[in-house]
């Protein structure tokens, strides 16, 4: 797949209950800075579409990409910022819960971890949250250029491990910043998109 066309549509922030998606969406999640934007940037080869930031975000908005005039890229908030407390992170993840039932139209989640972190508690709870709906989950392993060639198969099968509750095998390296493992992840969105 290539993506030829990518526009921002529009900014969710309380009121996607009314919102009835008309194509196919795919959506993107995981802590803050942990280079969502970047790869939604490195996927639609576009630097300016999603805000990159140096600093953690604290705002709880859902943004619409609309890619190839066919389907949805969602940017779903990223929790984390330091100090947070348990209630934060669950009002955080709430959000994100509500979005993976009002939609109808939600095809994939695609989780978003730092290739040198474990998985964490919100990863698991997104993991969980998609489950019970039913909604599939692929892991994308962020910031691959951090760690060299060699030792990222090592790290793929730590996450395997670390994820073995849920049965998760699709997982793709991927770096924004040498543009590895985006055809990759790019057929995998496609796999998603026709399944
Ligand atoms: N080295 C490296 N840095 C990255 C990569 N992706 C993102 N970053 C950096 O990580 C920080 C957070 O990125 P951003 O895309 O805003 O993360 P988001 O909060 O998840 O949307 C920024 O300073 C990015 O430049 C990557 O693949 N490799
Ligand atoms: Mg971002």
């Amino acid at each position: 797949m290539q993506i030829k066309k990518a526009e921002f549509r529009k900014t969710l922030v309380r009121d996607f209950a009314d919102y009835n998606g008309e194509f196919p969406e795919i959506a993107f999640v995981g802590k803050s800075n942990v280079g969502k934007s970047s790869l939604i940037n490195m996927l639609t080869n576009n630097s300016k579409l999603a805000y990159v930031s140096k600093k953690q975000g604290k705002t709880r908005v859902i943004n619409y990409y609309l890619i190839n005039d066919s389907f949805y890229f969602i940017d779903l908030p990223g929790y984390g910022f330091a100090n947070a407390s348990k209630e934060e992170m669950i009002k955080w993840s709430s959000m994100i819960e509500r979005y993976f039932e009002e939609s109808n139209c939600l095809k994939c989640v695609f989780l978003l971890m730092d290739i040198r972190r474990n998985v964490s508690e919100f990863d698991e709870l997104m993991i969980r949250y998609a489950f019970d709906l039913g909604i599939p989950v692929k892991v994308v392993l962020t910031k691959a250029d951090k760690i060299a060639k060699s030792k990222r198969k090592t790290e793929i099968f730590r996450f395997i491990r670390e994820l073995a509750n849920y049965n998760i095998t699709d997982i793709v390296p991927v770096s924004s910043e040498d543009r590895y493992g985006k055809e990759e992840l790019l057929k995998k969105i496609e796999e998603c998109l026709s399944s």
